[in-house]
């Protein structure tokens, strides 16, 4: 296999000179690094398809990538230097924009933040949205079945897609962009593709649905004494705010005494730090008045019921960003703070207190003085219930012990019938915790399916489920 070969089926960028190609090859949080033949540009989908076919023949690995912001080690190659590393990043126009039938067709290298600023031009609002979204695009965010800020109202963002191009693993390009809410014609392809983390195929295009720009945005950030009182926050919120309630995130106290350390140029509302803390989002589709209104008799409810201790509504624009400026740098100020261990789960929303309290007890019992930095999409029972060293110390026996906190708090999860991934994917983190609970039934199916359509298990191997063993399941698991 020579690279010259490469060449004659695909003219665009290819570089392979290590300085141009490092950045490629080494994940966000910089704790997976590979090696790859070389790193491919395309910018169009047909380069894709033709770059696809020459792998396939030649049984080269292909690694997917977008933005590189992905947390779960998906992105990059492994260390072998076999895999030829697809990056979408210059794949990056918008095709179509339908504003009565409230769609967007984009090139999966566009970026989030692109999408997002198109669709507002129209008068329109792509609601995903998250802390990566100058950076990620939207291949990749449908690729990991991305959540963000917004799921609770919108979804995540297999439930903003409507329809797909992908290349296949052997190479044909599939025009699966349909604009339509209803078509039941078959098996749903567009399903299968969507979180895969590119293990199936390559998508190039997807055509996304659009929601009305709301006239206002109204936040409010508010200390809640514990986890249990948010909870009671939350549904109040659900029945008094109904549609308008557009996000309800969490930080624990923990965080917040990191986010102080590590950047304590951050603007904080509430003079009182020591409880939990909630930012609540309100998108009013009349005026600002309105939904300011609503949010302040909500909050009023909560401190005569005893539910907030104290709370701030944004007065403006740039309040409102600095409230939301807190919650996006929690995973920077964890990372600033040195070595963690991540854990992105879901449990039913009902139990989302008591999973917090009894997981924080048991860890706190076996690893005493370790840091609880949990924190996230409470009012869609996803949270980060991550990990990190006692203050003071730098963590050098962190990487023995993750397998052990791994298993206290997936195991927790599974009792709560959660999930050990909700937003985040497998990668190659997860692959094998998530296997660990999984059924042999959905282990063969998960595998049946990646047989089909990827026979020769070239398209990103290794990572999430598709090519794993079927064996029974681990001790303990269903
Ligand atoms: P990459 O990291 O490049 O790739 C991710 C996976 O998708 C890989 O498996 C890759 O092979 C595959 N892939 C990429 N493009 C394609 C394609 N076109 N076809 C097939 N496969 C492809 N995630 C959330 O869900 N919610 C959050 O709130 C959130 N916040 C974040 C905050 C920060 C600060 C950071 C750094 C990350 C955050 N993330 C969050 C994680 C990350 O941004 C998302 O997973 C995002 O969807 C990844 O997009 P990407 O373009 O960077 O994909
Ligand atoms: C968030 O919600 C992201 O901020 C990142 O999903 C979470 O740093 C993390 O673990
Ligand atoms: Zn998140």
């Amino acid at each position: 296999m020579h690279l010259s070969d490469l060449r004659a089926c695909f003219s665009g960028r290819l570089l392979t000179g290590a300085e141009d190609t490092a950045a490629f090859l080494t994940d966000w949080r910089r704790r997976w690094s590979g090696r790859a033949i070389a790193v491919a540009q395309p910018d169009r989908a047909e380069d894709v398809a033709a770059l696809v076919r020459w792998c396939a023949a030649q049984g080269v690995p292909i690694v997917p990538q977008g933005g590189n912001t992905g947390m779960s080690g998906a992105s990059v190659p492994d260390a072998s230097g076999r895999a030829l590393l697809l990056s979408l990043a210059r794949l990056n126009r918008v095709r179509e924009v339908d504003p009565l039938n409230n769609t967007m067709t984009v090139e999966a290298g566009c970026l989030l933040h692109t999408v997002q600023e198109r669709a507002r031009e129209h008068g329109r609002l792509f609601p995903l949205s998250l802390a990566a979204e100058g950076s990620c695009t939207i291949g990749g965010n449908l690729s990991t079945n991305a959540g963000g800020v917004a799921v609770l109202r919108y979804g995540n963002a297999r439930e903003l897609c409507l329809g797909l191009e992908v290349v296949t693993a052997q190479g044909e390009l599939w025009d699966g962009l349909r604009a339509l809410r209803k078509d039941n014609t078959g098996y749903d392809l567009r399903d299968l593709f969507i979180g895969a983390e590119g293990t199936l195929g390559v998508i190039t295009a997807a055509t996304v649905k659009l929601h009305p720009l709301p006239a206002a945005r109204v936040t409010a950030w508010a200390a809640v004494p514990t986890l249990s009182h948010a909870m009671r926050l939350l549904e109040r919120a659900q029945n008094t705010l109904g549609a308008r309630l557009t996000a309800f995130e969490a930080l624990t106290p923990p965080c917040i005494e990191m986010l102080t350390e590590q950047l304590p140029q951050l603007r904080w509302p509430l003079a009182e730090r020591g409880t939990d803390a909630v930012l609540i989002e309100l998108s009013d589709p009349d005026d600002e008045a309105s939904g300011r209104a609503a949010l302040e008799g909500l909050l009023e409810h909560a401190f005569e019921a005893g539910w907030v201790s104290d709370a701030a509504i944004a007065a403006n624009l740039t309040q409102s960003r600095e409230f939301w400026s807190l919650r996006e740098h929690m995973t920077e100020a964890q990372q600033r703070a040195g070595k963690n261990i991540k854990h992105d789960i879901a449990v039913p929303i009902s139990r989302i207190a008591e999973f917090v309290e009894q997981t924080n007890a048991e860890i706190a019992r076996h690893y005493p003085g370790v840091r609880m930095i949990v924190f996230g999409h409470l009012g869609d029972g996803n949270l980060h219930y991550n990990v990190s060293p006692p203050k003071r110390s730098t963590g050098e026996d962190f990487p023995q012990i993750e397998s052990a906190i791994n298993r206290l708090v997936h195991d927790a999860v599974h009792a709560f019938h959660g999930s050990v991934s909700a937003e985040h994917g497998l990668g190659v983190l997860r692959r094998d915790e998530a296997a660990r609970y999984k059924s042999p039934v959905e282990l063969r199916l998960m595998r049946a399916i990646k047989h089909a359509l990827d026979p020769q298990n070239l398209m990103n191997p290794g990572k999430s489920l598709g090519d794993y063993p079927t064996e029974p399941a681990a001790e303990g698991a269903r």
